[in-house]
């Protein structure tokens, strides 16, 4: 499994009344916790280039039996993320800390969803845990 991410809440300081005070790295170590639990491989990546979430995507196709991805920003713009998420055969869940629905017309509709197997937004970390179950 790979979880994938741009410009997520690095040092917990970005909008923490959006995406609360918790880091990626205490994100990454639950995922990895769990992963352990569940005797899972994980491979935990976060990247604000377009291109190299699109290498990561691809690579996957020969190591990983599923994606979880955070793609944040791109979700409204990224046809290549979008079309490298089609080429890959497994199940891909799409996560969002918040509701996107509930938020201003740029984060409302997401290219990626049309492509994912299943949309997690608005439970915030948690939903990290509940994409892997
Ligand atoms: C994270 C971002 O960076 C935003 O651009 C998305 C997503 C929402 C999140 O809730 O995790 O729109």
């Amino acid at each position: 499994m790979i979880t994938i991410g741009p410009n997520l809440n690095l040092r917990g300081v970005r909008e923490p009344h959006i995406y609360g005070p918790t880091t990626l790295a205490a994100i990454q170590a639950s995922c990895e916790e769990f992963a352990r639990f569940a005797g899972a491989q994980l491979s935990f990546h976060q990247s604000n280039h377009e291109g190299e979430l699109v290498d990561l995507i691809q690579s996957a196709r020969q190591e990983a039996d599923a994606i979880i991805i955070n793609p944040a920003g791109y979700s409204f713009t990224s046809v290549a993320i979008l079309d490298a998420i089609k080429a890959f055969e497994g199940p891909v869940v799409e996560l969002h800390i918040s509701n996107i629905h509930a938020r201003d017309k740029y984060h409302r509709h997401s290219k990626i969803s049309s492509v994912a197997t299943a949309v997690i937004c608005g439970l915030g970390p948690y939903g990290y845990l509940a994409a892997m179950h």
